[in-house]
């Protein structure tokens, strides 16, 4: 009897359906930006983030007091607090507050994935704490990817085959899904230089657009922090 679990990748949040039920763990990937921005949150000292898919939920919280972050085509939306750059969310006023969030695809996967069993928050940036963690875990894991608006995308899927390629060689994990086999080759062309990979991808180049260049430097560098956003009663907070 096969006792290894499976480590599977989801393309898009429209595709998560045909996946859903079958993995106890969901790490939800937005890596430029917004899985990325919370974990440097969260290694800032941030103490809860709410993830809502609206702009009109966002407005809610606003009203209510809270401090909102809002990303909209990569801009902040304006009337609100930041947007979804991680170096917002590294100021000194945010240590230990509760923040609301809403991005255009990293909260919308957040949102879809909602109902797992686990969902932890992935990235570059504590993709070896991730990792390790999941590898002790002994759960079906799917990684799904943020995309844009629904459409596949290179750096999350690179990401989500980084996540792939760790676990299968632990021995303990197979992958059988051609979204996982494709995630994994894409990851093993990249790994040596994932700026340059990256150079012409969609996102990369609408965020060199917005002169946002710094804010990909830091999505690319992996592992600047350990720390594992998981959701729970519909916030974000440490693992
Ligand atoms: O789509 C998202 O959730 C964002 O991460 C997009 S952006 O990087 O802020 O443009």
């Amino acid at each position: 009897m096969e006792t290894r679990k499976h480590v599977e990748v989801c393309f898009t949040p429209g595709e998560y359906e045909y996946f859903k039920s079958e993995y106890e763990i969901v790490v939800v990937i937005d890596v430029l930006r917004a899985t990325t921005a919370i974990c440097a949150a969260f290694a800032n000292g941030i103490q809860s983030i709410i993830p809502v898919s609206t702009l009109e939920e966002a407005i809610e919280y606003k009203s209510k007091g809270y401090l909102v972050g809002a990303e909209r085509k990569g801009q902040i939306v304006e009337g609100f607090d930041f947007g979804n750059s991680p170096f917002s969310y590294m100021k000194e006023e945010l240590k230990g507050q509760d923040v609301v969030l809403t991005t255009t695809n990293g909260t919308k996967a957040l949102h879809v994935a909602r109902e797992a069993e686990t969902v932890v928050v992935g990235s570059f940036i504590n993709l070896d704490a991730l990792c390790k963690w999941l590898e002790k875990q002994d759960k079906n894991i799917l990684c799904l990817c943020s995309g844009w608006q629904d459409k596949f995308n290179l750096e999350d899927t690179i990401c989500a085959g980084a996540i792939c390629e760790y676990l299968i060689a632990t021995g303990n994990f197979i992958s059988d899904e051609d979204s996982s086999i494709a995630a994994k080759y894409l990851y093993i062309s990249a790994k040596d230089n994932y700026f340059g990979y990256l150079k012409s991808s969609s996102h990369r180049r609408r965020l060199k657009n917005l002169n946002l260049n710094e804010d990909i430097k830091y999505c690319l560098t992996p592992n600047q922090t350990d720390v594992i956003p998981v959701l729970r009663n519909g916030k974000l907070v440490k693992i």
